[in-house]
């Protein structure tokens, strides 16, 4: 019997064992014995960073029959949100990708069985390579797939295929706060821990609504018991702007002018923490002549904010002895100057000390569940590990710790996302594997990827659904395993490490992505190269081992079993010297206590540049700017997942809405309900209108989770993490009769 069979029919076996293999042939080592007959098991949440704990419930045979929020875990304290409570629902949906399919001569798409899978996604691959150069396949990859697996993925991708680009979807969330950390830390390094939500007297959020993108987040919070004022910088009013008790609504992408004017008061009120900035930053003295120029007069009239408000927030931050917490999420990350203005709450929270302790910090919260995961292993920006492909000696150690050979690793990181879809446009990139993320929905001016879909020769998707938009357009879709039917581990935005067990069997042949990887592999011909890799539990060993020495080092982590007995662990976690693990109920721990960075001096840097206007302000063609971003807690980005619960739908409306300030809907005649037209530069779409003050005038808000809404936003870029500027573009509105 081949590999593969053994891999298929382990899946209708029990639920014990789920890669039996014959050690010889793919290497999959055979994975002991996991899961209980019947009672519960743990698995930490698939959708967002918060990384819940949920206990699952399984039947007799070890699946799972309906789940609850497990109280003993320090995230989530016995909570979670609709989406974690419906968690199971679509792994029963009846459109997942059940088998592989391969679109014939006639343009549909038929199933075939794996070994016809893997052998035309081999040959067309290789051909195109054979033809085109190397260079000619690419891959877009996930923030939202096991730590082992996306690790896995890389190190296929680039030193067994010699594939140079692959990025993620975490490009289109995080790659500003990664790159934002690295320069100024020394390392992609978010300090804080979920505590620091509680302990905090000022919380300061920066573009971030909690209330709907991080619901159990915004819970900590509310466990706060210092009466603490809260924050919120948003142009619209959301939920968490509502709940704070200081809303600025700055104009979009002003927020760097507000934070540099805030420097200014910081040095001005005599409030920076001389002794924290003299002994552990770099840059103070060329950084507080910068902001001078900000005065409380320019900020006021650059961001529209009034001058009480703007004196209000600049006691509050400066307050004595109070610990002060910034937070910033997508929209800080999604700007054209994303990098610089993450920079500027960094810098503010370092010139005044507040970094490292209870109650403060300059803390990106992330988004997807393994954001964190793919930020360190997916060996895109960073070479696995948070090393850097532009070292040799770099090279070398990885090299030597996975068994390859450091030729094979390339000697700079991908191209960014933006430039792998020119490449495309310019027939450089030919093909393309996309794998758990919905490329034809999320990416920036969508309508650029639905027209370089007939440049590709080939597009290889592999998704839980044979129907999301990017999937109906692939040529080949490989059935993946989702959240549940398999293992592995999640990094949360806390820098906690957390396993979720495998709790369902996939539907049909669906395949766990860290089978699918080790499948291709073999097929590929490079197979021994990952003959280390036999299961996710083996690949942990190997990403400790990576991490070793790193400011990510978790060597301390025994394995799989003792991060579920632990109730997840916070890196750094050293075998030696070890680090006590902190007793429950908090078991966290934040970085910088020391004062200590990852620079080579052990120096934070304070980085800034003159705010950049606008990429595309509103005028008289286009007089609105559309914003987007998330629209309710049951929806989870282009819906391939939460679409599928009945519950999750009834929460929020099912067809595309657009947020328009009353004053703008008034002498438009438009009121709620109605359908307007929204036009950009880009595309054209139809969505029913919200009349509301939530927006300011001259504002619009549309969710991202309809795939109309990216056919209009503007392709703008931060120039340093290459970010897309989701929340930012003009748009006409047209009202249409009524029908
Ligand atoms: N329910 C749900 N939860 C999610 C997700 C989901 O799809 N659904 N996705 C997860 C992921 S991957 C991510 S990245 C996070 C995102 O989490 P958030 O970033 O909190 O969510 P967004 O709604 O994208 O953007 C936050 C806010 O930025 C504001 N904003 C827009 N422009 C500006 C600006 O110029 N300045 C300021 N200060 N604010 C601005 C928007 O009005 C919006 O309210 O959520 C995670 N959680
Ligand atoms: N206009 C606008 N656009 C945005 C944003 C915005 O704020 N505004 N936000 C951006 C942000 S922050 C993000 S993170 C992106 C998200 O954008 P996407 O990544 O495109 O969104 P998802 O719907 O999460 O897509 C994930 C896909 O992975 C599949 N999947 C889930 N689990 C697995 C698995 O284990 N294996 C495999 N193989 N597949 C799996 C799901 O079925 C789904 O199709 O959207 C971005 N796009
Ligand atoms: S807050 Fe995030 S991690 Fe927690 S249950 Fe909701 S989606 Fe899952
Ligand atoms: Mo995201």
């Amino acid at each position: 019997m081949s590999a593969l069979d053994e891999l298929l029919l382990a899946r209708s076996g029990p639920m014990t064992t789920e890669l039996v293999q014959h050690p010889g042939d793919f290497g999959l080592g055979k994975v002991p014995a996991r899961l209980a007959p019947a009672g519960t098991a743990k698995a930490i949440c698939g959708f967002c960073s918060t990384g819940c704990s949920l206990k699952i419930h399984l039947n007799a045979e070890g699946q799972a029959i309906n789940l609850t929020p497990d109280p003993d875990y320090p995230v989530n304290l016995g909570m979670a949100c609709p989406k974690g409570w419906e968690a199971l629902t679509p792994l029963a949906a009846p459109d997942r990708a059940t088998t592989p399919l391969l679109r014939d001569a006639h343009g549909k798409m038929q199933p075939v069985d794996w070994t016809q899978a893997l052998t035309v996604f081999t040959n067309r691959l290789q051909s195109i390579q054979a033809e085109h150069g190397k260079g000619a396949v690419a891959v877009l990859s996930t923030g939202q797939i096991m730590m082992e697996e996306m690790a896995l993925l890389g190190a296929l991708a680039k030193f067994g295929l010699g594939i140079a680009d692959l990025d993620s979807n975490t490009r289109q969330c995080m790659a500003t706060s990664h790159v934002a950390y690295k320069q100024s830390f020394g390392f992609d390094a978010p300090p804080f821990t979920y505590a620091d939500f509680e302990v905090s007297d000022v919380l300061v959020f920066v573009g971030a609504n909690p209330c709907i993108a991080h619901p159990i987040m915004w819970q900590r919070v509310m466990r706060n018991r210092r009466n603490p004022a809260i924050i919120v910088v948003d142009p619209r009013r959301t939920e968490t702007a509502m709940a704070a008790t200081l809303h600025l609504p700055a104009r979009p992408k002003t927020d760097i002018t507000l934070l540099y004017g805030l420097a200014r008061e910081v040095i001005r009120r005599d409030a920076v923490d001389a002794a924290f900035v003299t002994e552990n930053t770099n840059g103070f003295a060329e950084f507080a002549s910068f902001v001078n120029a900000f005065t409380p007069e320019r900020v006021c009239a650059e961001t529209g904010l009034s001058r009480a408000d703007f004196d209000r927030t600049a006691e509050l931050v400066t307050r004595p002895g109070a610990r002060v917490s910034y937070w910033w999420t997508m929209g800080v990350n999604q700007s054209h100057q994303a990098t610089r203005t993450a920079q500027a709450i960094i810098n503010l929270a370092l010139m005044t000390g507040q970094i490292g302790q209870p109650g403060t910090g300059a803390n990106s919260i992330t988004g997807q569940c393994n954001a964190m995961g793919s930020r360190l292993f997916g060996n895109a920006t960073s070479l696995i590990g948070g090393y850097d492909f532009g070292k040799p000696e770099h090279r070398a150690h990885v090299g030597g710790i996975l068994g390859v050979d450091p030729a094979v690793i390339p000697e700079k990181a991908s191209r960014a996302y933006d430039k792998i879809l020119d490449a495309v446009e310019a027939g450089e990139i030919r093909a393309l594997w996309v794998i758990a993320t919905n490329t034809a929905h999320s990416w920036v001016n969508s309508g650029k990827f639905a027209r370089l879909r007939d440049k590709l020769d080939f597009l290889v998707v592999q998704d839980m659904y044979a129907t999301t938009e990017t999937a109906q357009q692939a040529d080949l879709v490989l059935p993946a395993a989702g959240w549940g039917e398999k293992e592995g581990v999640f990094i949360n935005s806390e820098r906690r490490l957390g396993y979720a067990r495998k709790v369902a069997r996939a539907p049909g042949v669906a395949l766990s992505d860290f089978s699918i990887f080790k499948l291709v592999a073999e097929a590929w011909g490079c197979g021994p190269m990952f003959a280390k890799w036999t299961s996710p539990g083996a690949a942990f060993q190997l990403l400790k081992q990576l991490s070793r020495g790193q400011p990510c080092d978790f060597t301390g982590i025994r394995d799989h079993a003792h991060l579920e007995a632990e109730g997840g662990i916070q890196w750094p976690y050293p075998e030696s010297p070890a680090v006590p693990q902190p007793a429950a109920p908090g078991r966290e721990r934040r970085l910088f206590a020391d004062g200590k960075f990852f620079t080579p001096d052990g120096r934070a840097k304070l980085l800034f540049d003159e705010p950049v206007p606008l990429p595309e302000p509103p005028d008289a063609a286009y007089p609105f700017l559309l914003n987007t971003g998330r629209g309710s807690s049951a929806q989870w980005h282009t819906g391939s997942r939460t679409d599928k619960s009945a519950v999750l739908r009834k929460l929020a409306p099912t067809v595309p809405w657009i947020e328009i300030n009353p004053a703008d809907a008034a002498p438009l005649g438009l009121i709620t309900g109605q359908e307007v037209a929204v036009r950009s530069r880009r595309g054209e779409t139809k969505a029913l209108a919200v009349v509301t003050a939530i927006v300011q005038p001259g504002q619009v808000f549309m969710p991202m989770h309809f795939p109309e809404v990216n056919c209009l936003t503007f392709p703008a870029y931060d120039p340093h993490s290459r970010q897309p500027a989701y929340k930012a573009c003009a748009v006409a509105l047209d009202v249409l009769p009524e029908t």
